[in-house]
């Protein structure tokens, strides 16, 4: 289609259609969003280098409309049609996520873009969660969440069209394009209506707080939006002065020099009223809102020296204990992007300075990048990690699910049957980094 619009543009409308409604919904969401413009504003007003730093890897561009949100589904059905919903929009499916280990019955992908461009312009990103059934042991329980979930259908009947429109001709012109955002946001709505009455309400919330919020209601509501910032231990610190209550403890790792992966914290999911069918009165709390701090991506010995620290430093009460047992136990994983890069902890990505360029033929496919650095022909910037945390998202989810301790459910991880579901296999997250890495050293001649 001639005149289409770019996959890059609809998921930007989209992701700024989803934060105003988020905002309207959530009031709260949108005061932490202030909280966090504030503090980044701060830290790159304070730390110039960091400022430059950002500038030059084209982070700066896309800080302030960078963000992430999460929704749970109850079918095969409807993650098939989001995958589709969110492909138009440069969204595909990386990773596989078993929160079954830590008792929340769900497994998860994150739609988000995957190339380098499309993640500079708006790395939007949607963890998404399907529901597993069979992991409610009682059989009639069961049964009547999946009758519940056979009758619901969480898309607009012109959002199925538009789809349809959209395979037929290969795109999507200006007027379409906006009508498709706002079709697809419906989807993503809260209905403070439920769709059962009380009594199956709280059957399926005694059974899991999280199949009543997957099943009761008649769309998918987004449950959190997350934007990113430069210091979340200040954020954390800043919430309650902004009247928000932080969750107990920051997730992921340690504050560092040279921050890795991701650092997650929220406040804590609000109890909203809602009305069972024949109108009768009540609360649901699933909605909140989350930030995040990210970092470097790490390789797969980077990242198996991540999981053994983190598995060694257990969890603190409070975040301060929390985050000293943390600092003590990642002692062990080495705080300089030479060392994280010569070992190969983490991913890079290469550029050749201007001197750099004036020596392009100098340059040999094998070359060590080191001696180009020392040289100063050559630079070497951590490649941002765009995924999840299995661990951290079991921390979020659980601290939205009330303080109560819950039994550890054992289930297994089901990769084949949520690959089944989504109706094709989900990227491997490393295999997206090394890729990244290797086009940026071939464009220098490394490779
Ligand atoms: C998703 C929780 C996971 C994250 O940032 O790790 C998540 C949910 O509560 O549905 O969003
Ligand atoms: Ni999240």
């Amino acid at each position: 289609m001639a005149n289409s619009i770019t996959a890059d543009e609809i998921r930007e409308h989209f992701s700024q259609a989803m934060s105003a409604m988020y905002q309207k919904e959530v009031p709260q969401y949108g005061t932490l969003l202030e909280l966090v413009a504030d503090v980044n504003l701060a830290v790159l007003e304070s730390h110039p280098q960091l400022h430059e730093q950002l500038a030059n890897a084209d982070e700066l561009a896309r800080l302030n409309v960078e963000r992430h949100g999460a929704i749970r589904v109850g079918t095969a059905a409807e993650l098939a049609t989001l995958k589709r919903i969110f492909a138009i929009m440069g969204m595909h499916p990386v990773g596989y996520y078993d929160l079954s280990e830590a008792g929340v019955p769900v497994h998860s992908t994150a739609f988000r873009p995957v190339d380098d461009m499309a993640l500079a312009r708006n790395p939007f990103r949607i963890f998404t969660s399907l529901l597993r059934l069979e992991l409610i042991e009682d059989e009639k329980l069961r049964k009547r969440a999946a009758a519940v979930l056979s009758r619901r259908d969480i898309f607009t009947r012109r959002c199925y069209e538009l789809l349809n429109m959209y395979d037929e001709q290969g795109g999507f012109d200006a007027a379409q394009a906006e009508e498709f955002v706002q079709e697809a946001l419906e989807t993503f709505r809260w209905h403070s209506h439920a769709t059962v009455d009380a009594a199956t309400y709280h059957a399926l919330h005694d059974e899991h707080r999280l199949i009543a919020d997957v099943v009761c209601f008649r769309g998918c509501h987004i449950n959190h939006l997350t934007p990113r910032t430069l210091d979340i231990d200040r954020v954390q610190a800043l919430m309650p002065e902004y009247g928000i209550a932080p969750k107990a403890v920051i997730e992921g790792p340690p504050r560092r020099e040279f921050p890795i992966l991701l650092r997650q914290t929220s406040f804590k999911a609000l109890e909203e009223p809602i009305r069972f069918g024949g109108d009768s009165p009540g609360t649901h709390t699933a909605r909140f809102g989350e930030i995040e701090q990210r970092g470097m991506a790490l390789t797969p010995k980077g990242r198996a020296l991540y999981d053994e620290l983190l598995a060694a430093a257990g969890s603190g009460k409070d975040n301060l204990t929390h985050q000293l047992q943390l600092q003590e136990t990642f002692s062990r994983f080495p705080d300089s992007d030479t060392l994280l890069r010569r070992q190969g902890l983490a991913y890079f990505r290469y550029r050749l300075t201007p001197v750099g360029e004036t020596h392009r033929h100098a340059i040999r496919p094998g070359d060590d990048p080191q001696t180009l650095i020392e040289r100063g022909w050559l630079v070497a910037q951590p490649i941002i990690y765009e995924d999840f945390l299995p661990v951290s998202a079991a921390g979020i989810f659980q601290s939205n699910l009330g303080d109560e301790a819950r039994a550890r459910r054992h289930g297994n991880a089901s990769r084949d049957a949520f690959e089944a579901a989504l109706g094709c296999p989900v990227l491997n997250e490393f295999t997206l980094y090394q890729e990244a890495e290797d086009r940026s050293k071939r464009r220098c001649g490394l490779l």
